[in-house]
């Protein structure tokens, strides 16, 4: 990245990775997974994320997630997706590497977005693998579901379900991100879901300034060299600054 002199302070050679959970889209109104109010409340992952609730309830599964999409076609981004699409034009790069699959980051206008756990916009038949978006998907059977491929396999939703392993090239794209960030911003994830959370270790352990923003600790705010204990949308539009600072040195 070219330092010119005029903008020096409002530009930066860092490579910036942001982790990021479904922390980032409570503020958008779409539940969590675990903490206060959150999706599993009600649900335990094992019994609705997972290809064995699935061959044993598809009808169960799939109206979860055809909730799930009605109420993210719904949602905004909010603050912290805007902020995070903000800082593409303040760092060298800006990479997000994301476990959400509501999309609101790329609707806030990040271009660079890996998805580690797929996304909810897709659905694809667990026979052929074709695949389909979920509001045509939803259409084919109103209500009930899940519908059927013209293979004659079931639809599911496109995304990585417990057990199951994530795309193999995005996660080695993160991985490979992961390694050479020089800030990396884990914001709004409890850190529990492996192997995602591990690119935060993977970071730290290269040599990232590590910065956690989440409303309650993780198992990882030990490797954070600074934390933000407020909800994204307040947090990370201050945040800017510091990591322009931090870029500065
Ligand atoms: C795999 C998509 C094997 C579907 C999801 C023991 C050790 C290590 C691993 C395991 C283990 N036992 C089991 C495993 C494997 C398992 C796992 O990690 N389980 C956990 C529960 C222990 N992992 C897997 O199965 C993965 N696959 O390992 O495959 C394999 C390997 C090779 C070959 C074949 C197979 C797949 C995991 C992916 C599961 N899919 N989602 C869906 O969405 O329905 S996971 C799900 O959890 C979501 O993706 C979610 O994003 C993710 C993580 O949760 P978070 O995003 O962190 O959200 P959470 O609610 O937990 O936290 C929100 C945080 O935000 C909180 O901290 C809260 O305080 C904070 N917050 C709230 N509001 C705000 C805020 N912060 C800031 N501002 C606010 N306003
Ligand atoms: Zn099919």
């Amino acid at each position: 990245m070219h330092r010119s002199h005029h903008n020096e302070s409002t530009e930066s050679g860092s490579h910036l990775l942001v982790f990021a959970g479904a922390g980032v889209s409570a503020e958008s109104g779409l539940g969590t997974f675990r903490g206060p109010g959150g999706l599993w409340e009600e649900f335990r992952p094992e019994e609705l994320a997972t290809p064995e609730a699935f061959a044993r309830d598809p009808g169960r599964v799939w109206r979860w997630y055809a909730e799930r999409f009605s109420r993210m076609r719904e949602a905004l981004p909010n603050a912290a997706h805007l902020e995070i699409a903000r800082w593409q034009g303040l760092f060298a790069s800006v990479v997000v590497v994301t476990q959400n699959i509501d999309r609101l980051h790329q609707r806030a206008g990040s271009r660079d977005v890996l998805e580690l756990h797929g996304d909810l916009w897709t659905a694809r038949c667990n026979r052929c693998r074709r695949e389909i978006d979920m509001p045509s998907a939803i259409d084919l059977v109103p209500g009930g579901g899940p519908p059927k491929c013209a293979c004659g396999g079931l639809l599911r939703p496109g995304v990585v379900w417990f057990g199951e392993s994530l795309p193999e090239l995005v996660f080695a794209r993160a991985v490979a991100e992961a390694r050479r960030a020089e800030i990396l911003v884990a914001v709004g994830t409890s850190a529990t879901v492996y192997p995602a959370a591990g690119l935060i270790e993977l970071a730290a352990a290269n040599g990232a300034q590590v910065i956690e923003v989440n409303r309650e600790p993780t198992p990882l705010s030990r490797l954070a060299h600074r934390v933000l204990r407020e909800p994204a949308g307040e947090a990370l539009p201050r945040l800017t600054a510091e990591l322009l600072a931090y870029g500065a040195e």
